[in-house]
């Protein structure tokens, strides 16, 4: 077969997450208003920053401003991990870091499955926080080999994904109408299901020991929870929530507002309590699924980011139980210690920026200077700090949290283990930091080229 028949992998992940949105929009029309919600707000935004407007268009980010969404979902075993792994790998999508959540008390470790290089990122960023489920952290025997075996009777792929899968991997891609196929297929996936695959007492005990332990065992398919739309205005749309008839969560999680946005702040409405069938024809309910919103801001290095890690630690002795308008106080006050302008987050080191040639460098010539800081002040270079594509473990737990109601255990703590991760996944997760350094790096290198010749 020849390679020019393929579609490209970011092309189906384009038209995938069309479908997923399509089919989340369908499923909880609560999505569609929040999305509705955050286009009005991120287009008042613009017309009211025009400066705003045009450095997202110049750098191709308007563009992929109105496709853009995560997505979440929640998987019981290995088995399920590394399949889910090859179907994403059709896609451009690629496990990038290590987030543990045991640390919040949610028994799960998880990754992040999104396309890595800037071509794909610009084309359609869709990312998929993924989270396995970690049977050996409860402590019942009995519990835990039922999950267990529940988890090992079902198969959560159809027949057509994995033929698709394996079809890609052969070929090294697939034609168009294979495209379309799999797209379908893979969607079924990630499907909501009324009726669970467990009788009423199964779902109860599973739940008592952890809520998200009965999310994950006791339906045919690891339904998307959430999808995500990014917004240029967070602290607006979280205002505007209730008028639309949604019911945020109480906080923004994350750094507070800022002239130069850092990270990642993110907030939700609640899940929805839902109707569900069990085995036996029982009726019950189950809360799993809700709409969450994100702006994102510069990548951080690995000073940045330690510097925040302390701000927000020093933040939460005096955050809790504050209500949001106060808690962004709050931390407005603590973060005054992260510098808040571009030159001096770039001098300090503290995030990662991309380095462009300006029109007057373009026109320079050769240029002996060699410092790129001062190339800047010479307006021959422009540095964009990078957008963060990734996830904050403190916030996902948060986000966790707000819709597990109090599934806290301290007793999951301290049990980080990314290799037994990347065991299960069946191969090891890319290092996001090192995603940015390489970036950067590669920027700077070519500008300087440039400037040489
Ligand atoms: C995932 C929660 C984490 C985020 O945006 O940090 C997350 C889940 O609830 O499965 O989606
Ligand atoms: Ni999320």
């Amino acid at each position: 077969m020849n390679r020019q028949t393929f579609v490209s992998p970011n092309e189906i992940r384009d038209r995938f997450s069309k479908a997923m949105s399509a089919m989340y929009q369908a499923e909880v029309p609560q999505y569609e208003t929040l999305l509705e919600l955050v286009e009005q707000v991120n287009r008042e935004t613009l017309e009211r920053d025009p400066a705003l407007a045009e450095r997202l268009a110049i750098h191709g980010e308007l563009d992929r401003l109105g496709v853009e969404r995560h997505g979440a979902i929640r998987v019981g075993n290995a088995a399920e991990l590394a399949m889910l792994r090859r179907l994403f790998a059709v896609m451009g999508m690629h496990p990038v870091g290590y987030y543990d959540l045991s640390e919040a008390g949610v028994p799960v470790h998880s990754t992040a499955f999104r396309p890595v290089d800037d071509e794909a990122l610009a084309r359609n960023p869709f990312r998929v926080f993924t989270s396995l489920l970690r049977l050996e952290l409860i402590e019942s025997d009995t519990l835990r080999e039922r999950a267990a075996g529940i988890l090992a009777e079902r198969d959560i792929f159809t027949d057509g994904a994995r033929e698709l899968i394996a079809a890609s991997e052969s070929q090294g891609g697939l034609t168009s109408d294979q495209a379309e196929r799999f797209v379908s297929e893979a969607l079924e996936t990630f499907r909501w299901h009324r009726d669970a695959t467990v009788d009423l007492d199964t779902y109860e005990a599973l739940h008592a020991e952890h809520r998200l332990i009965a999310d994950v065992v006791c339906f045919r398919g690891p339904h998307i929870n959430h999808l995500t739309p990014r917004t240029l205005d967070i602290d607006e749309v979280q205002r505007r929530m209730p008028q639309a008839g949604m019911s945020p969560k109480a906080v923004i999680e994350g750094p507070p507002r800022r002239r130069c946005p850092i990270l990642l702040r993110q907030t939700s409405f609640k899940a929805l309590e839902e109707s569900i069938l069990f085995a036996g024809e029982r009726q019950g309910t189950h809360t799993a699924r809700f709409g969450e919103i994100e702006q994102r801001g510069a990548a951080l290095t690995p000073a940045g980011r330690e510097l925040y890690d302390q701000l927000l630690k020093a933040s939460r002795r005096r955050t809790a139980e504050l209500d949001n308008a106060e808690h962004q106080r709050v931390l407005t006050e603590v973060f005054r210690d992260f510098p808040d302008d571009e030159a001096e987050l770039r001098r300090r080191g503290l995030a990662f920026f991309e380095y462009t040639l300006t029109d007057a460098g373009r026109a320079a010539g050769r240029v002996a200077e060699r410092d790129i800081e001062a190339l800047v002040e010479r307006g021959l270079v422009e540095a964009r700090p990078i957008t963060y594509e990734d996830f904050l473990p403190v916030s996902a737990a948060g986000i966790f949290q707000s819709n597990l109601g109090d599934g806290r255990s301290e007793a999951y703590a301290g049990n980080a283990n990314r290799d037994a991760f990347e065991t299960a996944l069946g191969g090891s997760v890319i290092d996001e930091l090192a995603l940015y350094a390489k970036r950067e790096q590669a920027s700077r290198t070519a500008v300087l080229d440039a400037l040489k010749s």
